[in-house]
């Protein structure tokens, strides 16, 4: 058994999410915040037989766009230090961040 940690764009979530449902694909969503953007993202914790593993992967490949976004650095407001205007930098934020990672036990009481 795997345990798939898979980190998407909040705007590709929910067409996974419904996959997910009509595959019977057991997941957990959870709301994330990405720590360089600090904007909102979704993880899914989705445990499934290893036979599986290629069919989810190919879903969430599917399901994930990647898309270019702005984000404003911190500008530095101490008036002692050189401050640089903070401007916009455009970066790409990817399709999806896959983890696969073995289960040692699964357990539902
Ligand atoms: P964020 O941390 O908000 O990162 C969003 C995008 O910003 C990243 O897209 C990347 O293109 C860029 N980025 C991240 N850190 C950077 C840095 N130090 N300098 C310049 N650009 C940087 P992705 O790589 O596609 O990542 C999307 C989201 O997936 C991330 O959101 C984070 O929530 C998660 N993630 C990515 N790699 C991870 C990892 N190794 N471990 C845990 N979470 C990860």
């Amino acid at each position: 058994m795997k345990l798939l940690i898979a980190i998407v764009q909040d705007k590709d979530a929910n067409r996974l999410s419904n996959q997910f449902i009509d595959h019977d694909i057991r997941a957990t969503r959870l709301s994330t915040t990405g720590g360089f953007l600090k904007s909102g993202n979704t993880t899914f914790m989705i445990g499934l037989e290893d036979e599986r593993v290629d069919e989810v992967l190919n879903m969430i490949k599917e399901a994930s766009h990647t898309r270019q976004q702005f984000m404003t650095p911190p500008v530095n407001l101490d008036a002692q230090l050189d401050s640089t205007s903070a401007y916009p930098v455009e970066v790409q934020v990817g399709g999806a961040t896959v983890f696969v990672m073995p289960v040692e036990q699964f357990h539902q009481f």
